[in-house]
């Protein structure tokens, strides 16, 4: 196995006192950089990306190259998990995902099944791991990821993105035995593929729990906690972070899970946040995606702000969700360069 050159996250991950805070960003392997885009330019679509490893290798480096940050993390899709249990996607252009069919209920639970080889359905996204590591050579971590269980339950019985999940919502309370039904085998068949992208090298997983905070706080611990405890509980291999936006109802809990990281959007105060999570975790996040879209100078002041309020405990920066594709690149690498040269004391 490479040793890390540059293993900075994992230190901080595991508690360790570090000369200064690690910084990557969520969707940094995407639109904003021009040399993502003269890949994807060249392609059919979102999906001829993702399912053709050397090219989503290559697009999983861009941001280590040409933004300096401190991790990698794998060019892939939340979705990829629905179309392996039945449900195919199509990523329509300017719209976004979109699902042919969707579940609606408990007889069209016979469009999925838990009980797949994810090896043979989901290899695309292991290959593509294994070259990026390959590629990488020790340069900094790499993170694999999927979507929690609540939140692909969104998708499958959505169909599209939502503002509200209506239609995913009513379910919890028309029929709670298809939603638990639903959720445990989604829980199934990713707990499996994050075994195999940990197989196939990845160093931290990711789960991004985007819709945790549609919910209230009974209907989450039920329909969206439950489900992640059982995927923390079975994944030990490396350390796991667990991002829930929106949840900030649920942070005591989440301090409770059985991972290292939670990250937190830019709703949630830093110094709360840690008083409810507790001193045993790192935390990540938090700063506004929007204010990328400032001056330097502001974004300088933002990010400084941001950084005294870690107070010097265990925290990687990152925002408080996915860079918005329409962010100028020099404006990142302002945000990436500020946290660089913030020296810890
Ligand atoms: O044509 C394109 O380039 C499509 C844009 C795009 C990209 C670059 C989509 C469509 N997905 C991705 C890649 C992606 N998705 C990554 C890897 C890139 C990286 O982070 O560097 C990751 C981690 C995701 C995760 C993802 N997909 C989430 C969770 C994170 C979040 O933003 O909350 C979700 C909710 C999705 C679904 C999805 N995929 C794409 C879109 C536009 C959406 C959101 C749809 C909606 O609004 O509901």
């Amino acid at each position: 196995m490479t040793t890390l050159k540059n293993d900075l996250l994992l230190r901080t991950i595991n508690g360790e006192k570090t000369e200064r805070y690690p910084v990557w960003l969520m969707r940094q392997a995407g639109r904003i950089l021009p040399e993502y885009r003269a890949v994807r330019a060249s392609l059919s679509g979102f999906k001829e990306l993702v399912e053709t490893p050397e090219l989503a290798a290559e697009v999983t480096i861009q941001p280590v190259d040409l933004l300096g940050v401190d991790a990698a993390i794998i060019f892939s899709d939340i979705l990829v998990i629905p179309e392996a249990m039945g449900l195919p996607y199509q990523m329509v252009e300017k719209k976004g995902p979109w699902f042919e069919d969707t579940i609606k209920s408990k007889a069209d639970l016979s469009k999925v099944s838990a009980d797949i080889d994810v090896n043979d359905k989901l290899s695309y996204v292991f290959e593509a791991i294994k070259i990026t590591k390959k590629e990488l050579d020790g340069r900094v971590p790499l993170i694999g990821f999927c979507g929690a269980p609540w939140t692909i339950f969104c998708y499958m019985t959505e169909g599209e993105g939502s503002k509200t999940f209506s239609k995913a919502r009513r379910i919890l309370y028309q029929d709670p035995e298809l939603a638990h039904q639903l959720l445990d085998d989604i829980t199934t068949v990713t707990i499996k593929y994050l075994k195999q992208q940990i197989a196939a090298g990845a160093d931290v997983i990711q789960i991004f729990d985007s819709w945790s905070g549609i919910l209230g706080p009974k209907a989450y611990s039920e329909f969206g906690m439950k489900y992640v405890r059982r995927v923390c509980d079975a994944i030990n291999e490396v350390p796991v972070t667990v991002f829930a936006k929106g949840a900030y109802y649920a942070r005591k809990e989440l301090g409770e899970l059985s991972c290292q990281t939670i990250g937190l959007d830019w709703t949630m105060n830093i110094a709360e946040s840690r008083a409810l999570v507790g001193e045993d975790k790192t935390l990540q996040g938090n700063l506004d995606p929007c204010v990328l879209y400032a001056d330097f100078g502001t974004i300088e002041k933002e990010t400084k702000n941001m950084l005294n309020s870690f107070g010097n405990q265990r925290h990687i920066a990152n925002l408080g969700h996915g860079v918005y594709p329409d962010t100028d690149p020099e404006k990142v690498k302002c945000f990436i360069d500020t946290v660089k040269g913030f020296t810890k004391n």
